[in-house]
């Protein structure tokens, strides 16, 4: 292992609360990891943060009606609370409004711009002539050029993971109004990415990353373009220059800084000034940033990019454990269809262990994963409380009720009792192993085996039948001070997955936490009393894994806002149906002779699969008058019948008395 080591996790945005799936991509692994380096004794420094710029977090904000900082600073104490919750120990969490931010910012733009590596451009970008701005990324929606995806953002696709400019977008539309966009000319500040070509391939080359990381960066190096990176609009860092006013760097430019600033700001604080530099100027630290897979073009290619364009020698990354996405029951998390699990309100129901366990099991490391209550209530109840759990407390009961709390002495060691002690040292450094390489579904599935075989050599030994024979009190003993060797490895091997409960398992057993290579070595002194035994698990019941399944309702998705002027331009009017007959040839259409007052128009609808033609005359409808006419199988239409539907089942609201020609409003 590294002497120093620095880790990162990607900045969660401020923009709303993070979910299990970042947890399990990004948060929980890094939080392992930095607790693993910790116990095996190296110098490590977990830094993470709020993300507070960028158009999400206007766009959020807007949409909420607040300010954009209002905005950031309740959801950064949100998740900063929640991380707490959690038990991921950063140490540091920051934010990129922090005072540090803003001039590491413009220097790294400054000293890229004086190595020639920024350049100015005059360019099209969208403009939204109703709303009067220009807008990008987030604000904008379209069809993604690489994928067909209908929705895509201005930034990237979610659906194909393509990263591009909003203008490369088929049809881009405002996400707030659905109106198209246009092009106008506007200056910006572009990275010369492509200048990077040659030295970001060969650091490339040097590294030895996971594949699904390499083969996707590889081509996107080859094609590398300037690439824009400032903005129009006013929530941002600002442009450092003269005449750039209303321009602000781009979020993503400006983010990745903040892994630095927020370094600076954590020994700032601590009234050491100059020692981030202990860690971001150091060749021998070793750089670990974890991420899930959205964000690895900007951490392995523009922001490794920027740091080579700079004159001081900023640590490059030196492993990317990228994960896959982590799905919900077979669908991607999305909180507004209601496909989502409040972590904030989930945990008032489970142990944070348990949840950690559940997602290191099925951590999404090689590819996508799934989250399942059926698995969470299997990986509960089969796992943590039928093999771990019950393991050790059957142990402590036994050595609380039987041995009189005492740890025993290890005498002879039978070939049962080496192989189960030689097995606990295996799995031990397999786990060290594991936990090095950030492989937590391997680590997972180490506890379990050690608690498997565990389990089995209690039921082989028996204790309790030795403890009735005085001439077997040796083997008994041996017994006993094998399982709780077995307990202290588990504890100690299930430490960054499991931290509350590893402590508690410490404390019960009389142990302090000490390092890794430690730990395996001391034995547990005999003749220490243990604490009493307290079990580490409940079960989870069917009723209740049904309760959370019942909660997964997707939600109704509304349509955008729109103002009363909106509303206005429909003109909505009582008509009354006169005559109904199906349209030839077709087995949806009815055309409809209606009858408003000052008119009677005919009017093609798509209601004949659920009323009889016979059974609508004379029936009150309301109608869309200024809809504009339209051919319909060779039927001119002339304004919409409103009808009520679910997909399945439609309905006509009928009126009963109302005038014919009254505007409905
Ligand atoms: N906030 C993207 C995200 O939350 C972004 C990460 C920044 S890391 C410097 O997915
Ligand atoms: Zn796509």
């Amino acid at each position: 292992m590294a002497k120093k080591i620095l880790i990162t996790a990607a900045l969660p945005y401020a923009n709303g609360s993070i979910h299990l799936g970042h947890l399990a991509g990004a948060y929980l692994p890094a939080d392992c990891y930095a607790r693993f380096c910790r116990l095996t004794g190296s110098k490590t420094l977990f830094i993470c943060g709020s993300d507070e710029y960028g158009t999400a977090i206007v766009h959020g904000a807007e949409l909420l009606k607040r300010s954009p900082k209002e905005h950031v600073d309740i959801f950064h104490e949100m998740n900063k609370e929640l991380f707490k919750k959690l038990n991921i120990e950063f140490d540091h969490y920051s934010r990129t409004t922090s005072k540090y931010h803003k001039p590491f910012v413009q220097e790294f733009f400054l000293q890229l711009l004086k190595n020639g590596f920024i350049e100015t451009k005059e360019s099209l970008q969208l403009y939204s002539e109703s709303e009067d701005r220009f807008l990008a990324d987030r604000f904008v929606i379209g069809t993604c050029p690489k994928c067909g995806f209908l929705e895509a953002r201005g930034d990237e696709c979610t659906k194909c993971g393509a990263s591009f400019e909003a203008t490369d977008l088929k049809n881009p539309k405002s996400k707030i109004t659905g109106s198209p966009l246009t092009l106008k000319k506007t200056t910006h500040w572009f990275l010369k990415c492509d200048l990077f070509k040659e030295k970001l391939s060969n650091w490339l080359k040097g590294l030895d990353w996971k594949p699904n990381v390499k083969n996707f960066i590889e081509p996107y190096i080859q094609d590398l373009r300037p690439r824009a990176i400032t903005r129009d609009m006013s929530w941002g860092v600002e442009v450092p220059l003269e005449n750039s006013d209303g321009k602000v760097l781009y979020v993503w430019f400006d983010a990745p800084i903040g892994y630095i600033s927020a370094t600076k700001e954590f020994f700032a604080e601590r009234g050491m000034p100059d020692e981030w530099k202990e860690y971001w100027f150091d060749k021998e630290t070793k750089y670990v940033q974890f991420i899930g897979k959205d964000n690895i073009v900007f951490h392995a290619v523009i922001f490794p990019a920027m740091i080579m364009g700079q004159d001081y020698p900023y640590k490059l990354v030196d492993e990317l454990p990228a994960n896959e996405f982590l799905n919900l029951e077979g669908k991607k998390f999305s909180k507004s269809s209601g496909w989502y699990i409040d972590l904030a309100d989930f945990m008032t129901r489970y142990p944070v262990d348990v949840i950690r366990y559940t997602l290191a099991a099925n951590a999404p490391e090689n590819q996508d994963s799934e989250f399942t209550f059926k698995d969470f209530q299997m990986r509960v109840n089969t796992e943590l409380v039928g093999k771990f759990g019950n393991f050790i407390h059957r142990t402590l009961t036994f050595v609380w009720d039987r041995m009189d709390r005492t740890v025993p002495k290890c005498h002879a060691l039978s070939d049962l009792d080496n192989e189960f002690l030689a097995n606990i040292e295996a799995i031990a450094i397999e786990a060290k192993e594991a936990y090095s390489k950030f492989q937590l579904r391997k680590a997972s599935s180490c506890i379990m085996t050690l608690s498997a075989l565990a389990n089995v050599y209690f039921d082989h030994k028996k204790p309790w039948i030795l403890l009735r024979n005085k001439e077997a009190l040796n083997e008994l003993e041996t017994t006993i001070a094998c399982c709780l060797k077995a307990i202290k490895v588990l504890g100690l091997i299930a430490e960054p997955i499991m931290p509350g409960t590893c402590e508690k398992i410490f404390a019960m057993i009389n142990c302090s936490q000490t390092n890794w290579d430690d730990c395996m070595k001391e034995e547990i002194e005999a003749g220490k009393q243990i604490k009493e035994p307290h079990t580490l698990f409940g079960k989870i019941e069917d009723s209740q894994i049904a309760e959370e399944v019942a909660k997964l309702e997707p939600a109704v998705h509304t349509k955008s806002e729109i103002g009363f002027e909106d509303f206005e331009k429909v003109d909505i009017r009582v008509g009354q149906i006169l005559t109904a007959e199906s349209v030839p040839k077709s087995s949806k259409l009815l055309k409809l002779e209606v009858d408003f007052g000052f008119e009677k128009r005919t009017i093609i609808s798509g209601i004949a699969k659920h009323y009889q033609p016979e059974a609508l005359q004379g029936k009150k409808v309301m109608a869309i008058v200024n809809f504009k006419p339209a051919k319909i199988m060779g039927i001119e239409s002339r304004g919409m019948i409103l009808s009520a539907s679910d997909g399945t089942i439609l309905e006509l609201p009928l009126l009963a008395s109302a005038p014919l020609g009254s505007e409905i409003g």
